[in-house]
């Protein structure tokens, strides 16, 4: 089962990684460099061995393409995986003696809500993928769409050796609240079956949270700009650096690692919008995705 390439690499991060100190301060085991593949005309590569809130990555992947980079627009689909950077910043900004310094996260996520002006100014992650990847500032004051780059060349140069995006914006790091994790998409078109594969470098994985997120996403946005650009889906090919567990997850990591593989699900794209801007999740169905239990974890922030 391709899922077993998952379950290797955990495990394979439980026997060889070596134990190690990370920012977070929570420690991981980790390894460095490695890859997985998925044919994605045999399946959509959503883990089925714990569930994966698919729904959850496919808005925090629209929401990057819109260009987005402030949690509101998540918040108010119900998406919090963000919410945490955001919440801690404002609360080690408010002064000791203040109340504000112990509000919890959900009062934090409701005053984003019912504020833009709050949202403005404590809700933004700064200039991070969203921002990066459709309006990359210059030195002269120009904003690139990396994205819409890509679409125009899949259509008009689609063996160019360019066709990527990266969120890696080496001036603008120390203004994120994350530097970019998922940092460079490149795709291919391969002419005599005229299929589109996509690849990711990923610099830093969250073995058992953010990973599987990552792949599906990869896959979800190869099948976007296929449907959109007249390819077949092909491949996905990810690539992970510094790939680990966080000590707080290796209970799960057993627990999952007891379970088989069931069969992927396939991508339902319900329509074609008129451009790959012009999606919403309604647009989306998963069929046939009868996955294993959740399991929960805490975020290492
Ligand atoms: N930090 C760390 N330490 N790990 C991450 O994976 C991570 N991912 C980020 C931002 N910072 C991160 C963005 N992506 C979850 C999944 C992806 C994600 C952030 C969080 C997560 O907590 N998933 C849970 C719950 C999902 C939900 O509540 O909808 C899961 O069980 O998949
Ligand atoms: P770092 O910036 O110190 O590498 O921490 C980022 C953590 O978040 C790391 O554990 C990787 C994880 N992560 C993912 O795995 N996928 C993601 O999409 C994001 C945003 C983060």
């Amino acid at each position: 089962h391709p899922e077993d390439q998952y379950l290797d690499m955990l495990k394979l991060i439980l026997e060889s990684g070596s134990e190690r100190v990370d920012r977070t301060g929570v420690g991981t085991k980790a390894i460095f460099g490695h890859t997985m593949r998925f044919d994605l005309s045999k399946g959509f590569p959503v883990f089925t061995t714990k569930r994966v809130y698919w729904k959850t990555a496919f808005k925090e992947m629209l929401w990057m393409l819109s260009g987005g980079s402030n949690i509101r627009e998540l918040v108010q689909q119900n998406v919090h995986i963000w919410s945490d950077w955001p919440y801690k910043k404002f609360i080690e900004a408010q002064p000791g003696d203040s109340a504000d310094r112990s509000i919890s996260m959900k009062e934090f996520e409701q005053r984003v809500l019912d504020s833009q002006e709050f949202a403005d100014k404590w809700g933004d992650l700064g200039p991070v993928y969203g921002k990066q990847w459709r309006k990359w500032r210059t030195e002269d004051g120009k904003e690139i769409d990396q994205v819409s780059q890509v679409v125009d060349m899949l259509r008009n140069n689609p063996y160019s050796r360019r066709i990527l995006f990266d969120g890696w914006n080496v001036g603008e790091l120390d203004k994120m609240a994350l530097p970019p994790c998922h940092k460079h998409y490149q795709f291919f078109v391969e002419p005599n079956t005229n299929k589109l594969s996509g690849a990711l470098v990923q610099r830093s994985a969250d073995g058992f949270l953010g990973q599987p997120f990552n792949v599906a996403n990869l896959a979800f946005l190869t099948s976007l700009l296929a449907q959109q650009t007249g390819y077949d889906v092909g491949e996905i090919v990810w690539f992970g650096m510094d790939v680990h567990i966080y000590m707080n997850h290796i209970k799960q990591v057993d627990e999952q690692l007891q379970r088989k593989p069931k069969t992927f699900p396939t991508l339902k794209i319900k329509r074609k919008p008129a451009s790959l801007f012009d999606y919403t999740i309604d647009d989306f169905e998963l069929v046939g995705y009868d996955p294993h239990p959740a399991i929960a974890a805490p975020v290492a922030v």
